[in-house]
Order: C-alpha cells, then structure tokens, then sequence
C-alpha cells in the first residue's frame, strides 16, 4: 500500500504522484498550520488553497480513490505535514511514500530526508505540469553567458508550436511588447470580474479561517475565487470573451478604482493545479484565429504563460538555494509599517496596497512599478520583501514569487533574472496612471517636501548604488543624466532621501 501525498499546489487529476495510484492506496491530503503560517498568508489565500483542496479530496474520492484528508481544525490535526505523514505511517501498513515534486525548494528538502527519518522508500516524481522540464532549461541555459527570457520564450514557442507559421512566428514579429505599453484612456470600460459565490464547502472554510486566522492580513470577505476546476475554467472562458481582445493594449496601465483592468486572474488557478499553462495558451490562440482578439493581445498573454512563467520556474531550480541569500546591493532597511496599513500619503502605494488587502491580488505593474519600485529605491531588506510578497498573493508560490521578486524587482541576484534594475522616477506612475491626480505630493516637482518621492529616491539610487550600476550598458543614459546634474541638485536628492528614510524610521505619515 502506497501513501500518496497531495499538496494545495498539487490539484490537478492528472498529478504525477497518482499516475499509477489503485484503491489500495491511500491519497494524504491535509491542512497544517506549518504550511499556513510559516509564512502569516493573506486569509483568503488560506481559504482558497483549502476549499480548493476539500474539492478536490471530494473528487477523488468520486473516482474511487481512497482518501485520508486531514482539516485544520480535527482534533488530531498534527500540524504539519511532517507529523501527518508519521501518523499515517503509524496508522497503516504503508511501503512506501509517492510524492510530486513540490514547488519550494524548502519543501523538497524536507521531504528528501522522510526517507531516512521513516526508514520507508519516497519516491519524488517530477513535475509534468510545466511546459519545459528541470532538464529544458538546464540544457538551455548551460553555456550561456547571460539568460534572458525573450530568447527561451523564442524557444518554447518553436517547441510547442504556438503561434507559429512555417516561416516563422505569426505576424512576422516575435512581440507586441511596444504595442503594449498604453496609457490608460478615460472612461475605460472594464468589464466586471469573475465572481464564483461560496457553496457549502467554502462556507465552511470562510468559518474556519474567519476564527483561526483572525490575526493574519487581508479581508477574508467577500470570497469570490472558483475553488473548483469547472470554476476556474469559467473564470478562463470569461477572461477570453470578455478582457482577452483590450489585454495587450493596457498590460501595463493603471486606473484607481480599477484593480482587475484587462488581466485574466488566473495565475492562482494555474499555481495550484486547476487549470493547465497550455490550454491556457490554446484558448487565447483560438481566440485570435477566430478573429476575437488581437495579434498584440493574444502574443502578450501567451508570452506571460508560455515565456515568463516557465523562465520564473526554471531560474528558481537552476539557482536555488543560493539564490535566496543574494543581496547585490546589500539592502537592509526594514520593510516599513505601510506595506500593512496602507497609511501612506502616496497616493500610488495606498492604492496598490490596500487592493491588495481587499483582494489578496494586484496586477503586475501595480507588483513592479509601484510596490516593488519604492522597495528597490528604498533599499528594502529582500527578505523581507519576499516574506511580504510571498503572504500577500493568492498566486504566490516561492518558485514564481522568489525570482519576481529578489530578481526582477529587488535585482538582488545582480542581473541573472532581469538586465537592468526596474528602477523608475514618478513620471512612469504618472505616464501609466492617474494615482497621481489623487496624491498629496506633486509628481512634477522633483525635490522638496512636496516633491513626489519617487523622483528624489530614484536619483539617490542611482548614486548610492553607482559603483554597482554604472556598467551596466542598459544604465547609460541615465548615468549620463546624473553625471550632467548640478552637484547641488544631486545633492538635494540625497538630503530629501535622508529626510524622508528618516520620518520612515520615526513611523511618520510619509
Ligand atoms: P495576467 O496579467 O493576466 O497574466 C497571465 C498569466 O501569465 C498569469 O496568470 C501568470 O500565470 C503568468 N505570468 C504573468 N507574468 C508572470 C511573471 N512575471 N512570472 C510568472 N508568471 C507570470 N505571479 C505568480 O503567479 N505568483 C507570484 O507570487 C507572483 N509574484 C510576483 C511578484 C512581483 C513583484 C511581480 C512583479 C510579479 C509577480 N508575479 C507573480 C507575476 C505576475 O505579476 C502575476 O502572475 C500576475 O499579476 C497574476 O495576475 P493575472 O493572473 O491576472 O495575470
Ligand atoms: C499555501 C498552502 C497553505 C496555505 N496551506 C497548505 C496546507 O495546509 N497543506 C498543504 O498541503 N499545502 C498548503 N499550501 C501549499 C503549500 O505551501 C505548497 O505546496 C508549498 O508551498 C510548495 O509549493
Ligand atoms: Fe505616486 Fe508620486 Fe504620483 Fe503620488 S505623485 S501618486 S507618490 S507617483
């Protein structure tokens, strides 16, 4: 008899660790308070992975298989997975464990010593969900000098034949990415989000979160993700016919009052296994030949699936752990009270954090430009910061959140993600947004009391972190632009940055 574990992230029918699973076996699923707390995550995080799991154990066990599912709050709950896997070695006659691969690297290493610790065989399988292998990427990336996701994506789109003609890419281009970049328009008429009301199983969940996880961040109410892979399809099929055809033209824009814009809310139902990158990719395929959506559109959205996350995935397997301990500019500020409470005359960030309070989500430029823009200018501790993010997403795994955030964002790892540091003044947020019309500061003053501070804290940045940037060839221009400034505007950067870290520190409303 095998004892099969399945993880929250791990509900797909078609997971490895069942492929050859029979009803002999026993399929271990259960909620613990380590995998809910070692990081404190967002509650409706919490209540999405568990009323996903307890659907999930129902259906199993509608195809006949046996299943030992643990819920948070029965009496024996042992806490852990660790200490669950034990009672159920204790429990019966198992001869050995069948695991999928997890998607933490801290995960993997505990679940690599279970072995010796239960003197019983575990056998890891890997992980077929993803559309290249640990053996893809090394392969790809063995010899070369920098890695960069465009080339890779180039790759996986030959691989997989998306969006392919026999000459070469459809449209004649490999991206849309300048097509891509457009400011939101007035009046923009964003279509309402998906909104999956909670059956009995999630009522009962909300309950349970509701008492247990009182003191961790986030709204818990109201709770309208599918929980479900007939949900999450839907939630699919609606972004399709109804934000696919406008998702290209504003990827990166921003509107206050807008959190869900053009995005497809998906990447949670994909993290834990409800939905599959590739009919992902197919469905927005099809759309484009049906003449439904856009070139620029249906390439943005693939190359987010098949590209990015894929790149994210495998940059976390090739570097950890060494990855995680990076710090190239040796930041170490705290992260501040703000990124919690929202109480920040920012306009920008107030917005950005407290939808993300309500949510448990923020689309990516409000995840690059706004949150992770002042975290990188600010200098913040990236542990910290990956701590933050990691709790906060309802998307958020370590294996997609860590190179998002300690590489793309932070630059932590010095380059091996990203080429150049996210780092942007104002002007970007302003460009991309109208937060600024709403702020206390003004954007367009650079230094002062009522300067907007990104503008300050984007040129003490740069000079603070000269020595490490100024080779860098993609910087060029705005090292010009510094080296051209007058040494008393530079220094005003550096006194207004010192003023405003100062009241950060002093827990003032900055
Ligand atoms: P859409 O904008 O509709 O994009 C479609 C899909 O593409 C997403 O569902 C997702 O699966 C994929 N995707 C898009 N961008 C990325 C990316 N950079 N890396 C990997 N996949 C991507 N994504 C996560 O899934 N989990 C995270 O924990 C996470 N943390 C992030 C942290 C930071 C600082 C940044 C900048 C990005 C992060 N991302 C993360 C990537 C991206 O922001 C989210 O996938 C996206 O916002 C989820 O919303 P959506 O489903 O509406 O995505
Ligand atoms: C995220 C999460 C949470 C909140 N709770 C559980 C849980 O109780 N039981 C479980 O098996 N998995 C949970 N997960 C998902 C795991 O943390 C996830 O499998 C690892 O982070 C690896 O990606
Ligand atoms: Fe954000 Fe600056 Fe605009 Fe205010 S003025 S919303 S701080 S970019």
């Amino acid at each position: 008899m095998k004892l099969r574990l399945i993880l929250g992230d791990q509900l797909s029918s078609h997971i490895s660790c069942l492929k050859d699973a029979s009803s002999q076996d026993v399929i271990l699923m259960c909620e613990v308070r380590s995998e809910a707390t070692y990081v404190k995550h967002h509650k409706k995080k919490i209540a999405f992975v568990f009323s996903a799991m307890r659907h999930f154990a129902q259906s199993l066990t509608d195809r006949g298989l046996n299943v030992r599912y643990i819920p948070y709050d029965a009496p024996q709950n042992q806490g852990s997975l660790r200490g669950e896997v034990n009672a159920a070695l204790k429990d019966l006659h198992i001869d050995g464990i069948v695991v999928t691969e997890p998607g933490e690297h801290r995960l993997l290493a505990e679940i690599q010593s279970w072995g010796r610790e239960f003197n019983v065989p575990v056998s890891i399988r890997p992980d077929t969900r993803f559309l290249a292998t640990h053996e893809d990427f090394t392969t790809w990336a063995s010899g070369r000098k920098q890695l960069r996701m465009e080339y890779f994506y180039r790759e996986m789109r030959r691989k997989h034949q998306v969006l392919m003609d026999v000459d070469g890419p459809i449209g004649g281009q490999w991206n849309y990415d300048s097509e891509n970049r457009k400011p939101p328009k007035e009046g923009l008429d964003v279509p309402d989000p998906f909104d999956m009301p909670p059956d009995a199983i999630t009522q009962d969940v909300l309950s349970l979160v509701d008492v247990h996880f009182a003191d961790h961040f986030g709204d818990l109410f109201p709770f309208s993700f599918a929980v479900t892979r007939e949900g999450a399809l839907g939630a699919l099929e609606m972004f399709i016919n109804q934000r696919l055809n406008q998702f290209g033209d504003y990827q990166d824009a921003m509107v206050q009052g807008q959190p869900w814009m053009f995005h497809s809310h998906i990447a949670l139902y994909l993290n834990v296994g409800l939905l599959q990158p590739l009919e992902c990719i197919r469905a927005a395929e099809q759309a484009y030949h049906r003449g439904q959506a856009p070139l620029n559109s249906v390439e943005g959205f693939i190359s987010q699936i098949l590209g990015w996350r894929e790149y994210v995935r495998g940059i976390y397997w090739l570097k950890m752990p060494h990855y995680k301990g990076t710090n190239f500019f040796a930041a170490k500020r705290d992260l501040p009270d703000l990124y919690w409470t929202g109480q920040t005359k920012m306009n920008c960030l107030r917005q950005c954090i407290l939808e993300t309070k309500q949510n448990a989500y923020a689309h990516h430029i409000q995840r690059l430009m706004v949150l992770g823009n002042f975290a990188l200018l600010a200098g913040l501790d990236p542990d910290q910061v990956n701590d933050w993010y990691l709790l906060v997403y309802a998307d958020a795994f370590e294996w997609v959140e860590l190179p998002n955030v300690h590489g793309m964002v932070l630059f932590a790892d010095g380059g091996t993600l990203a080429s150049k540091p996210y780092a942007a003044s104002g002007a970007y947020i302003k460009k991309m947004s109208n937060y600024c019309n709403s702020c206390s500061y003004k954007v367009g003053l650079k230094n002062g009391p009522k300067a907007c501070p990104f503008n300050y804290l984007y040129w003490d940045f740069m000079q603070r972190n000269g020595g490490k940037l100024r080779g860098n060839p993609r910087l060029g221009f705005v090292f010009k632009t510094l080296d051209r400034m007058s040494d008393e505007k530079r220094a005003a950067s550096r006194a207004d940055s010192a003023r405003f870290f100062q009241a950060l520190e002093n827990r003032e409303n900055v």
